[in-house]
């Protein structure tokens, strides 16, 4: 294993200087590095998806002629395709980058089953986007040897050239400047009083990560209703739209989406056409943390974010921003009664529970289970 120190002092030696992306947890000790060592030599923007961040260490480039960093999950490689083909790639604008892709779900090794395909398909995807690599082994020679490759390959073809890596690379690191925030709800008090004051009739949607999986541990300790969610695990962002279709389509039910502030960040654009389509059976949750908590609890841009004001100029009907349990029992009342779309903004703490255990059938056998709920509500 490598210390993110070691790991930095080489990269700063060769002018890497400037970070962007999305965290993913085979690299949370450089993303804690990252976050605390903020200063002329180091700038790290958190981005709101792979795609904004290609584009951000494009600009970089273009304004410095030095070449920007970007980190993210393999999963976030699919949403980087386009910049990566259209903005970077050597038949276009010809603009380096050093991609650090983390290789979730490689294969031969145990990992969550959203990670499958993509695992499978990381090296030959970087082969077709003609992106040169090197699955990184943790050894400081190693890196110091292949930075000077990618570094030739700057010199000569001036395009994406990516580091893979495994987990286990970076030794722990232990935070200074520790994220935290003053809110003392956590994702787990939240799911519980929710769901123990709704009917029990309506159909949930929940954010990849921890919040699907605490929504889980709730099912399996009351009546195991499973199949009244759908447990979005992957797609990071896409479960607001997920139901925002089905309360289109089943306009007698109430649709709950449990979101997260980083996932409602990367999807954005999803409260316009929320707001557009307007069905009044939508509620949005969003568990604020301001962190990705799932991936290591990296800050998101969500201090600066008025999720209650971007919800009320997209149009929906009812919003509240609540921090208190006395507030979100009072708020739960009102989700089960006024016409959506609604938001309710709950700010929470920073409270991770790396046990959590993760939904243990097949992804395909909650999706029957869930079509068949749905079919028989009319
Ligand atoms: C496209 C994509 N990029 C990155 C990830 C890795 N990832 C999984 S969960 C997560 C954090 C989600 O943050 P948030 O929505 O705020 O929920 P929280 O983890 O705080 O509950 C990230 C970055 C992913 N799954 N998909």
């Amino acid at each position: 294993m490598i210390s993110c120190e070691n790991f930095f002092e080489i990269l700063k030696i060769n002018n890497f200087t400037f970070f962007t992306g999305i965290p993913d947890s085979t690299f949370k000790d450089l993303m804690k590095f990252l976050a605390d060592n903020e200063s002329k030599d180091l700038r790290n923007i958190v981005a709101c998806n792979e795609c904004e961040a290609i584009a951000l260490a494009s600009g970089y480039h273009l304004a410095t002629n030095r070449v920007g960093i970007v980190y993210m999950q393999n999963s976030g490689l699919g949403k980087a395709v386009n910049p990566l083909t259209s903005l970077c790639d050597p038949d276009v604008y010809s603009i380096p980058i050093l991609l650090m892709i983390g290789w979730r779900g490689e294969p031969g090794k145990i990992d969550a089953p959203q990670h499958k395909k993509m695992g499978k398909i990381t090296l030959p995807l970087l082969d077709t986007l003609q992106i040169p690599y090197i699955v990184l082994e943790p050894d400081l020679s190693v890196v110091k040897k292949e930075l000077t490759k990618a570094l030739n390959y700057f010199n000569k073809n001036k395009g994406p050239y990516a580091f893979v890596f495994r987990r286990g690379f970076f030794k722990d690191y232990e935070m200074r400047f520790k994220q935290l925030n003053n809110y003392s709800l956590t994702t787990k008090e939240v799911i519980q009083l929710i769901m123990d004051n709704l009917n029990n009739d309506e159909i949930i949607v929940s954010n990849t990560g921890y919040i699907t999986r605490e929504l889980y541990e709730y099912r399996e300790s009351r009546n195991k209703d499973h199949h009244k969610s759908f447990y979005n695990i992957g797609s990071m962002g896409c479960a607001s739209s997920i139901g925002l279709s089905i309360a289109l389509h089943k306009p007698k039910n109430r649709v709950i989406v449990f979101d997260g502030d980083g996932a409602a960040i990367m999807q954005m654009g999803a409260f316009t056409t929320i707001g557009k389509n307007s069905p009044s059976n939508f509620v949005h949750i969003i568990l604020d943390n301001e962190a990705h908590e799932s991936t290591g609890g990296q800050p998101t841009n969500s201090s600066n974010v008025d999720f209650v004001n971007v919800a009320l100029a997209s149009n929906y009907k009812w919003v509240v921003r609540v921090e208190t349990t006395e507030d979100l029992l009072k708020s739960i009342d009102k989700i089960k009664n006024r016409k959506g779309p609604i938001l309710v903004l709950i700010k929470i703490k920073i409270y991770s529970r790396s046990e959590l255990k993760r939904p243990s059938k097949s992804p395909k056998e909650y999706k029957e289970g869930f079509m068949r709920y749905l079919n028989d509500l009319d």
